[in-house]
């Protein structure tokens, strides 16, 4: 059994619907237990200038699933949820992020653990401190303190 935690996106649609749908498919996995969830966020377009505002959430799931089984799954919701990927960044209906996979750290072409820019996100590291204030993000350190750095970036509480 691993924990994984998955961030969770939306810029289109009904942003806030697609997320709390998110939570609820995450929920019926084969092999998972849904441990948290965080608050939903409103956070401002990162590395994607001129796109509507995001809501950003995290969930904590117990798996026995493996970090590839677990992806594979989280893009099976994503095209449900009519993700299209027409280039990088493109505003979407449904991102599902695999952040981190027990302590695993590696890099291949369908997966990097940790997710490659989490540590650079405060609409990623708030949630997430949310479920596990003393959190170390393997190969960056504390994710109290990396969320710190991100003091900048424009992220609110929605509910
Ligand atoms: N996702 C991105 C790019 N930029 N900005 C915010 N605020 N929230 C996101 O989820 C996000 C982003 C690529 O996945
Ligand atoms: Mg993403
Ligand atoms: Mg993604």
């Amino acid at each position: 059994m691993s924990t994984a935690y998955i961030g969770i996106g939306s810029n289109q649609g009904d942003a806030r619907a697609h997320v709390r749908q998110a939570f609820e498919e995450l929920a019926q996995l084969p092999e998972t237990r849904l441990e948290a969830r965080s608050g939903l966020y409103r956070s401002a377009p990162l590395d994607a200038p001129g796109q509507p505002d995001y809501v950003n959430a995290v969930a904590g799931v117990d798996t026995d699933l493996s970090a590839a089984q677990l992806l594979a799954a989280l893009q099976d919701i994503e095209a449900r949820h009519g993700r299209e990927r027409p280039s990088a960044n493109a505003p979407r209906t449904l991102d599902l992020d695999l952040l981190l996979y027990g302590e695993a750290s590696f890099g291949s072409a369908m997966l990097t653990l940790p997710h490659p820019r989490m540590h650079l996100r405060a609409f990623v590291l708030i949630p997430l401190l949310e479920l596990d204030p003393l959190l170390e993000v393997p190969g960056h350190g504390a994710a109290r303190a990396l969320a710190a750095a991100c003091a900048g970036q424009r992220v609110t509480r929605l509910d």
